[in-house]
């Protein structure tokens, strides 16, 4: 199989992948910051050990992938200095940090970018407790699926009663024959398709770990996935997961149906599990896709004769202290129309303030989606709202495509799905919408500044879906 097959054929590699599962050194040493002290983020080229062979050369933050995980205590003030050592500029994003807004990593919309050489201070508090990730966000499809991202990890005021935790942070690579990362960023295939999906996957930066358990003891999984595009349906076989957070929200902890939870790109979810496996027992983490399983990862359970019963269920996270209360009757309704890609019907789009045919998009321009008929970013808002008020956004997915819609500085509830009023949908700030779906979010816009609304598979983001609001 020569390179650019191995480019062509996701499915391939893939299932090479995982002749020897290897133990990770070291795993319980991830690189993680206390983050009480001013944090430094480098971000530069490195060549790191996905186990694919000799080394594979990406952009880092700290020469490491995934980059080092932040911690920091809910309500503390984190200061991130960004050293870019790229030859690109690259800011940095809070996914799920309902943030300052001159703090969001959004380039010529929060801030300058950051240039080669350059630096800049990201000094926030951090309201929510959870799980959140950080990555690039400028040419997001290239610099994140690169490497540049990492875990922030912000802890409840009282630790939450587990006896360990960790994390598990997803990826998928494309790899070529000699285990370099595939330069075909941004091609026109993936941009009107699914995303740039690979054939390698990680699980922090290693090909099917074994992650070694105690028998007996209880552990808070921190999953997240920061694949370019990649849908994954994790599978935890042989031990009963409990969700207790998604998108750094508390949920009502509940076990998983048929022990799977799904996340699509930039999503999170936070697991209990009770380690009711005998000494040397695994427990599988797959990767559940419509072709087949593959396994991403195990527990392995060491020596020892603590009980392998459950226990009792896990309690409920603390709430964060967003605003719940959604004020529908006087709500804000905005409609947003998703349209473009393979197979669409969107014959033209507003590009630059100039009704552009399809064919000259695609061909001069990459774009390839629009919303509310407008590719690429707008130079008006899709709306603003004064501070406060409550939001119904109904988003209609006029493609044939599955979308990951993400908000910036806010959190949402799904209140509807194809016209089917859900009560008590958690609070997100990714949603998965399937071909030809309608979803309708609410949110109280309670956080002034300009935030984007984009699909977090990063090539359709990068061809055209995005767009931005405004709380006055
Ligand atoms: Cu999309």
């Amino acid at each position: 199989m020569n390179r650019s097959r191995a480019a062509a054929d996701p499915g391939r590699r893939r299932f090479l992948q995982g002749s020897g599962a290897a133990a990770i050194a070291g795993w319980l040493s991830w690189p993680a910051v206390r983050a009480n002290d001013d944090v430094v983020l480098s971000a530069s080229p490195a060549r790191i050990d996905l186990g694919a062979g000799d080394g594979t050369d990406v952009w880092a933050f700290n020469g490491a992938v995934p980059g080092p995980t932040l911690r920091v205590r809910q309500g503390q003030r984190l200061r991130a200095r960004l050293e870019n050592r790229l030859d690109a500029e690259s800011p940095v994003h809070w996914h799920g940090i309902r943030i300052d807004n001159a703090m969001d990593g959004v380039p010529d919309v929060t801030q300058p970018p950051v240039p080669p050489g350059g630096a800049f201070l990201y000094d926030f508090h951090v309201p929510d407790a959870g799980t959140f990730w950080y990555h690039s966000h400028r040419f997001s499809h290239e610099q994140v699926g690169r490497g540049l991202y990492g875990l922030l990890v912000v802890e409840e005021e009282t630790p939450y009663p587990v006896d360990r935790e960790l994390t598990l942070v997803l990826d998928d690579w494309r790899l070529t024959e000699d285990d370099q990362i595939a330069g075909d960023f941004g091609n026109l295939r993936d941009v009107s398709h699914g995303g740039r999906l690979g054939n390698w996957i990680t699980v922090n930066g290693a090909s099917r770990p074994d992650i070694d358990v105690m028998p007996g003891e209880r552990l808070r999984l921190r999953l997240a996935n920061t694949a370019n595009a990649r849908i994954f349906t994790l599978r935890v076989a042989d031990v009963s997961p409990w969700v207790i957070a998604l998108d750094g929200q508390p949920v009502t902890p509940t076990t998983l149906e048929a022990g799977r939870v799904t996340l699509a790109p930039g999503q999170r979810a936070d697991l209990v599990v009770d380690v009711t496996l005998e000494a040397g027992a695994r427990a599988a983490i797959d990767y559940v896709h419509d072709r087949g399983v593959l396994n991403v990862a195990s527990l392995v359970a060491g020596a020892g004769s603590a009980p392998t019963t459950p226990r009792e269920p896990p309690p409920p996270l603390p709430r964060n202290p967003l605003i719940e209360t959604l004020e529908l009757d006087t709500a804000l309704d905005i409609r947003l129309v998703m349209s473009g890609g393979a197979m669409g019907t969107m014959a033209s789009a507003m590009f630059k303030g100039r009704e552009v045919p399809i064919r000259e998009l695609v061909r001069d321009h990459g774009m390839a989606w629009s919303m509310n008929g407008v590719a690429g970013m707008p130079e008006v808002p899709l709306f603003s709202v004064e501070r406060g008020r409550t939001v119904a956004l109904e988003i209609v997915n006029d493609t044939r495509w599955p979308h990951a819609m993400h908000l910036h500085g806010h959190h949402f509830r799904v209140i509807g799905y194809n016209g089917e009023t859900l009560p008590d949908s958690p609070w997100r700030d990714t949603t998965l919408m399937f071909a030809h779906d309608t979803s309708r979010l609410a949110f109280v816009a309670d956080n002034p500044g300009r935030w984007l609304i984009h699909c977090h598979m990063l090539e359709h983001a990068a061809g055209g879906m995005l767009t931005w609001f405004e709380v006055t």
